[in-house]
């Protein structure tokens, strides 16, 4: 059928600033009229060579997905975008667009998702831009289009395009006098063959098939299909090892967030000792925690290290050298220690996977994560949550251990490092952002001389400031400075305090507080993070004033 694209006419509208990943609003906002369309617009007209270009979209199944993907297909195809490839009814999670858009080689692609964030019609939605590579959009891309929201007077669209996404195939459309089409493809496909390259799955089949009990919990999120595909129909895993596995608009009323806070519910079914491996996943499928018998917890930073240590046992590694390893600033150092170990490059950047991309694209990375349960590797270009599992799956199914002896066998070698983030969500900004203010003041160059040497102590533990700064990072790559990622403390001994605030939050400021400290000593590994890490927690506390500033006694929550 053929279609003629329309102008219409638009104001801008305030704050389209992209975060840390994408946009992220309530729903309200986006339903607002011509503000999904806006954005939408000002993300096109950012993209190089858009005129006959392939793009890839889908998203988590969160409520107002399936509006925006209507909204996309319209005025794609009215700014001269020559296909579009669509997971069925829209979905796919945040890894597998990663994977099409470069399995595919399309020209990038567009996530609806706020991964994390609570959905459905009070909830979050967000979108979101990849680029080529299959990786979160530069800080230069999400500049650009940030800028052109600011200036836009009308947007173009072919209103009349409507089309069933629930139906795989090709769809033709003449727009304008040239081709448009749309491919709807199976959500699962595409990522199932990348995992079968990577992994064997006749050794993770054996795993299922002995005594290890084993539960995955996809938290309502886009994840469901993805999990009941590989565990149960590919690895021939028992009935019941998936949990909420049915994808919900609204994830069921909850943060679809898998820390121990939000999915208390499989630490609780963990600590009841039947089962040898957990895992969740968050609504987007780019995160995971990772539990062992008994609700043995592996904090991510510990999780990538311990992957990274491995990494002969994921076949994917075996044949190709591990390149080099990296980590955002405020996850632990524990990766650290592997890389020094291996001889590997090593890399520390900002928060935010997109820091990780050009990296990748050099051949210098291979296995990164951060402190946010996040963790993956150059397969694709985003954080993985299944990857992250079949990589500790492998571990497991090859060295025959528990989760709990992985990690003390880590720990015997490289030593340990006590991690927290404590988060105080929902914070006034006023208050945050007077704290960071006076942070970044302390750490300044012109204030060093008093700082730098000071000595904190609390309950019988002294700390003398070694460093202290407003992390400043410079690609190795492309040589851009990403400035203000974080005020980082660093004790002479090794201990780091970090503060900065959440770029992913849609409403009021979120606080995060990341305290990291080094345990050479094995006879104190089996000790409580939070018991070892309390007099570094107080004197971050004392230092940043965050209680009387913001007047939270509590964090929302301790990871
Ligand atoms: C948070 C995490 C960060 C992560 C980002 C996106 O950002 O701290 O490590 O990359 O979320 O994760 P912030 O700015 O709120 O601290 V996800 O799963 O939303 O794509
Ligand atoms: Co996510």
């Amino acid at each position: 059928m053929s279609h003629t694209s329309q102008k219409v006419a638009t104001t801008p509208f305030e704050g389209q600033k992209p975060g840390t990943s994408g946009l992220r609003k309530h729903v309200p906002v986006f339903q607002q009229a011509n503000y999904t369309e806006n954005f939408v617009q000002c993300t096109l007209s950012a993209v190089d060579d858009l005129k006959g270009s392939t793009l890839v979209v889908g998203g988590d199944g969160r409520y107002y997905m399936k509006e925006a993907v209507a909204v996309i297909i319209r005025m794609a195809a009215a700014n001269g975008v020559k296909k579009l490839i669509i997971g069925q009814n829209g979905v796919f999670s945040t890894p597998a667009l990663s994977c099409v858009i470069r399995k595919r080689k399309a020209n990038g692609g567009i996530i609806l998702t706020a991964s994390h964030n609570p959905g459905g019609p009070k909830g979050d939605f967000g979108i979101k831009y990849n680029t080529a590579n299959g990786g979160p959009a530069p800080e230069g891309v999400t500049n650009k289009i940030f800028e052109l929201t600011k200036t836009l007077t009308e947007y173009r669209i072919c209103p009349d395009i409507n089309m069933d996404i629930g139906q795989i195939g090709n769809k033709d459309f003449t727009v304008d006098g040239n081709a448009f089409t749309v491919e709807i493809v199976d959500s699962v496909e595409d990522y199932l063959g990348l995992m079968k390259e990577i992994f064997d799955f006749d050794s993770l089949k054996k795993l299922f098939s002995g005594s290890l009990k084993v539960v995955i919990n996809a938290m309502h999120g886009v994840m469901g299909p993805y999990a009941k595909r590989i565990f149960l129909q590919e690895l021939g895993a028992p009935d019941g090892t998936c949990i909420n596995c049915e994808p919900k608009d609204d994830f069921g009323g909850h943060h679809p967030d898998p820390n121990l806070t939000y999915a208390k519910d499989l630490v609780d079914l963990l600590k009841k000792g039947e089962h040898g491996f957990g895992a969740a996943f968050d609504g987007d499928g780019d995160r995971n925690m990772i539990l062992g018998l008994n609700g043995f917890f592996v904090t991510p930073s510990d999780s990538v290290a311990v992957i990274a240590a491995n990494a002969k046992c994921i076949p994917y590694f075996a044949t190709g050298k591990v390149k080099g390893l990296s980590r955002s600033m405020p996850t632990s150092g524990a990766l650290d220690r592997v890389a020094q170990a291996e001889g590997l490059e090593f890399f520390e950047v900002p928060t935010g996977w997109k820091f990780f991309g050009n990296l990748m694209d050099a051949s210098r990375l291979s296995i990164c994560g951060e402190e946010s349960f996040g963790t993956g590797s150059d397969h694709i270009r985003e954080k993985d949550g299944l990857w992250a599992v079949l990589s500790w799956l492998s571990i497991m199914a090859t060295r025959q251990l528990s989760v709990e002896e992985i990690l003390k066998s880590h720990w015997g070698k490289y030593g340990r490092n006590f991690f927290t983030r404590y988060d105080y969500e929902n914070v006034d900004s006023e208050p945050a952002n007077k704290m960071m203010a006076n942070l970044r003041e302390m750490v300044s160059e012109s204030n060093a001389a008093n700082f730098i040497n000071k000595e904190y102590s609390n309950s019988g533990k002294a700390y003398q400031v070694g460093k202290a700064d407003d992390f400043e990072y410079t690609d190795p790559i492309d040589g851009s400075v990403s400035k203000k990622q974080g005020v980082r403390i660093i004790f002479k001994d090794g201990s780091r305090i970090i503060f900065r605030l959440s770029g992913t939050g849609s409403s009021g400021a979120t606080v995060r507080m990341y305290i990291d400290s080094y345990e050479a000593d094995e006879s104190q590994h089996m000790k409580d993070a939070q018991e070892v890490l309390k007099p570094l927690v107080q004197i971050a506390l004392e230092i940043s004033q965050l209680r009387e500033l913001t007047g939270r006694q509590e964090p929302t929550v301790i990871t």
